[in-house]
């Protein structure tokens, strides 16, 4: 069978643990629902990360694509239901490289729904007890812009393979001094449990 990919993202910013790729590292040669799952880490810069998946959907033919990444701002495990081409951050990504209000590819349509089946996720995550909350879109940083780019990538090619984006809340221990008051973040155990949860949904649905 064929495998299930998961991303996730390296550390960037101030956020010098993040769960996405200890996500990706920790499912990678795993096996969910008689699928092998792949886990694969990816750079936080606009040069590198989508190449970087790309070559790795090529190599691999996965039977779905879900890419993690992690939102400080949220306490929510968060679907994203738009990819958007735009670029919009006032933060660098790791190489320095800052994009303000710059489409991704000037050629492409606006945007992509996620291929995920979205409201069947929300669904299990939330009957497990789970925090969930679908979001319209992924931002205008490097998680937006993998999003778009993969889904573009796979249209482009006929690739009808499930593929989208889950935002992550941050770890107990990235949770800012100042925010320890009123947030704990959630532990990497459960975001492993909410991960595997959504792969085996996935992995319900995939007929490779
Ligand atoms: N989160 C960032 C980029 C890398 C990550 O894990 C984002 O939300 O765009």
């Amino acid at each position: 069978m064929s495998a299930l990919l998961v991303t996730g993202f390296e550390p960037f910013l101030t956020h010098d643990r993040n769960p996405s790729a200890l996500l990706a590292q920790t499912l990678d040669g795993q096996s969910i629902g008689g699928h092998p799952v792949a886990g694969l880490t990816l750079p936080v810069t606009y040069a590198g990360a989508a190449p970087r998946l790309q070559q790795a959907i090529e190599a691999m033919r996965p039977a779905a694509v879900v890419m993690f990444g992690l939102a400080y701002e949220t306490d929510c495990i968060r679907p994203e239901r738009l990819a958007l081409n735009l670029d919009d951050a006032t933060a660098a990504d790791n190489d320095g490289e800052s994009r303000r209000n710059r489409p991704i590819d000037p050629a492409g349509p606006l945007g992509y729904w996620s291929s995920l089946p979205l409201d069947r996720l929300a669904d299990r995550l939330g009957r497990a007890g789970f925090p969930v909350k679908i979001s319209r879109d992924a931002g205008g940083y490097l998680c937006n812009h993998l999003f778009f780019r993969t889904r573009h990538w796979l249209e482009e090619r006929g690739r009808p393979i499930p593929a989208g984006f889950i935002h992550l809340p941050p770890l107990p221990d990235g949770i800012k001094p100042e925010d320890r008051g009123h947030r704990s973040g959630m532990d990497l155990d459960r975001q492993l449990t909410a991960a595997r949860l959504v792969l085996e949904t996935l992995a319900e649905r995939a007929e490779v």
